[in-house]
């Protein structure tokens, strides 16, 4: 799943830089020559959640697990993070201790140990609704799959550093490639609600990802890996001066997040008590 915690899919680089597709748009007397994936997602209009992806940047497409699916990722999932020989325990909140927990980011995210490898990521990353969701953004059946980490947050449990790092939008996706590139997913096996740990994006911002980087970055500094933090001053850039405010997506268990790598988002705490599973 994608950048850290989620299930992040690309297109074959070979679709994406030589295939030339040939469609019609809405108005059948102009053909178009479109030369990626990502280009003729752009271009098209949907009737379904594929048009909030393309407009909002985000979306939340319901219902790709049903309960007991739900169940059994989350037991496994907080099974593999009780198998470290900790005194952890899930139902002893005493437990929830960041000293407890195997080795993780600032944000909550597990990516180290091969958990991208285990059995039930697989299963999961591989469950036929989350690879339908994907199929229908770039229609295929022959994705590519980042492999990164699953988030668990123990309210509670965070630990001096990550408590420092409250806010920490970024975008997924290299200043060199401009175009829509990749989505980004998240399995929530948990619930989002207001008060729970959750994503949070900038609606719209991919769309002025070209503008973004163009004007308020150093060109000569410009990175290829796909992931660029946000200074304060470039997050009140889109706040203040193109009016783009955060915005907190609620979901629930069962559902998976979908969002183009170029929206800005980052994530936060919970201030309920529920333990934040997503893969
Ligand atoms: O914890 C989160 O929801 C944010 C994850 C994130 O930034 C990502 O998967 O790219
Ligand atoms: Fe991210």
């Amino acid at each position: 799943m994608s950048t850290s915690t989620t299930t992040t899919t690309e297109v074959k680089p070979g679709i994406a830089d030589t295939t030339v597709f040939e469609f019609k748009t809405q108005d059948s007397s102009k053909q178009q020559h479109i030369k990626t994936a990502g280009d003729k997602f752009e271009s098209q209009d949907y009737q379904d959640w594929r048009q909030q992806l393309k407009e909002e940047g985000f979306v939340v497409v319901k219902n790709v697990l049903n309960k007991e699916q739900v169940q059994h990722y989350r037991n496994e999932m907080l099974n593999w993070i009780t198998s470290f020989g900790t005194p952890l325990k899930i139902d002893d909140k005493s437990t929830w201790k960041y000293d407890n927990l195997p080795a993780h980011s600032l944000h909550n995210i597990y990516a180290l140990y091969s958990v991208s490898h285990e059995k039930f990521f697989w299963d999961l990353r591989s469950e036929p609704k989350i690879r339908e969701a994907f199929g229908k953004v770039w229609e295929t059946d022959e994705l590519l799959v980042s492999f990164d980490g699953i988030n668990i947050n123990f309210p509670g449990a965070t630990g001096g550093l990550a408590k420092s790092a409250k806010s920490w939008q970024h975008v997924d996706q290299s200043p060199f490639k401009q175009s829509f590139q990749c989505v980004q997913g998240i399995a929530q096996l948990s619930n989002a609600g207001p008060k729970d740990g959750g994503l949070v994006v900038y609606p719209k911002s991919h769309k002025h990802f070209i503008e973004f980087v163009e004007t308020q970055l150093d060109k000569s500094k410009w990175l290829h890996k796909d992931w660029l933090m946000l200074t304060d001053e470039q997050v009140k850039w889109f706040e203040d001066d193109l009016g783009i405010k955060p915005y907190k997506v609620e979901a629930e268990p069962g559902d998976l997040i979908l969002w183009d790598s170029r929206t800005i988002h980052h994530a936060v705490l919970a201030e309920s008590d529920e333990i934040r599973t997503i893969a």
